[in-house]
């Protein structure tokens, strides 16, 4: 196991002292040390591909090789400025990257991780980056010699993390309550009034987990859900092309870490969606599943920002009171409807994760 102070530690004395990155959960201790200390210096950014470019930036202005943490399955997200812009055979610009390694072939976890975790050293490899594995503190002397090299070369490096490598940090910093309003409520609430026909497509993070453990204690069994058990910060694309070829009330629950992962599609949406699309934003200001680092959206006003982005009618839930009346307006009016709830974080103690996708979707298609 590896301290993740001594991580952070190693960077600094390599005089890197600029972090930015997308939380993981493997990495929630890392950016939990960062939140705390380092203010100015930590940018928890939209996605990988900004976190990055963001990197990039600040090497252009400080010549100090910055640090950009994130999960695996945020690579390819990152690819693009990685390659275009960074990559030695570009503009030659070195970075470190941090990465959260789920599925690593030691390491049983979900399919989707499982998929991405056998290729990430392929796509390393692929882009020339050398990197080292950290598994104890002992490797850190080879990411060292790593980042000595990177920053002589002015080239890539990364270090990948398993699962349970970093020690666990006793005190949690973050999950302050910034709402009041249960989420299990309100989803429970919302589940209920569903049609046969209704399609729900529900985002990464805790949602998806949250439906699946509602419909099982109530035996909620009208209308079919599909999980974005990966893909973050596409489910209203996913909901928009639903919605664009079928007739049935297409109910898109995101949250507010996946909604700005790739605001612009929420554009796509206000410009093309029809009125069977519905969105639902869980705005709980943080991204609650991977340690409820803050993601800031508290301070954005929806009602402004739906209406500019095409959506005719904003409702809001802040709390219990009208939430029903709410919730039936807001399904029923036939507009291009914005729901954003203000909700706590889970407070469901182990979720259940959705299994035989396959079976899902095929259920979802039926
Ligand atoms: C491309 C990508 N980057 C990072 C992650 C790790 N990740 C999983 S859920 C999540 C947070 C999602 O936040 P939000 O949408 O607000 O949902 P919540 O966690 O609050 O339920 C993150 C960062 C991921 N799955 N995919």
């Amino acid at each position: 196991m590896i301290n993740s102070k001594k991580v952070i530690e190693l960077l600094k004395k390599n005089k890197t002292n600029f972090f930015t990155g997308v939380p993981d959960s493997i990495l929630r201790e890392l950016s939990s040390i960062l939140q705390k200390k380092n203010k100015k210096n930590h940018i928890i950014a939209a996605n990988e591909g900004a976190a990055v470019s963001i990197g990039i930036g600040n090497y252009l202005a400080t010549k100090k090789i910055p640090a950009i943490y994130m999960q695996n399955s945020g690579l390819s997200n990152a690819l693009n400025p990685l390659i275009s812009i960074a990559h030695q055979k570009v503009y030659s610009i070195p970075l470190i990257l941090i990465i959260g390694w789920r599925g690593s072939p030691k390491i049983k976890d979900e399919p989707q991780h499982e998929v991405k975790g056998e290729i990430t050293e392929k796509i390393l490899n692929l882009l020339n980056i050398k990197y080292t594995i950290l598994r104890s503190e002992s490797d850190l002397a080879k990411f060292d010699k790593q980042i000595k090299l990177a920053k002589k070369n002015k080239s890539i490096i990364a270090c990948l993390i398993e699962q349970g490598t970093l020690e666990k940090i006793k005190k949690k910093t973050y999950r302050k309550k910034d709402n009041q309003l249960d989420k299990e409520v309100f989803l429970k609430n919302l589940l209920k009034n569903f049609q046969p026909k209704t399609r729900v497509i529900s985002s990464t993070g805790y949602t998806s987990r949250e439906i699946i453990y509602l419909r099982n204690k109530y035996q909620f069994k009208n209308s079919k859900d599909f999980y974005m058990v990966g893909g973050m910060g596409h489910t209203s694309s996913v909901a928009l092309g639903y919605s664009l070829s079928k007739k049935n009330e297409t109910i898109c629950i995101d949250g507010d870490g996946s909604l700005l992962m790739h605001l612009g599609s929420i554009k796509t949406a206000g410009t093309f969606a029809n009125k069977n699309f519905k969105y639902i934003l869980l705005n709980n200001n943080c991204h609650d599943s991977v340690g409820g680092q803050t993601t800031h959206a508290n301070n954005i006003d929806f009602k402004k920002l739906s209406k500019s982005l095409g959506f005719e009618k904003f409702y809001q839930i802040k709390n219990e009171k009208n939430m029903q009346k709410i919730i039936k307006n807001f399904l029923s009016k036939k507009s291009l409807n914005f729901l954003e709830v203000k909700i706590n974080n889970s407070k469901i103690k182990q979720l259940p994760r959705p299994s035989n996708l396959v079976k899902i979707k095929n259920k979802f298609i039926d």
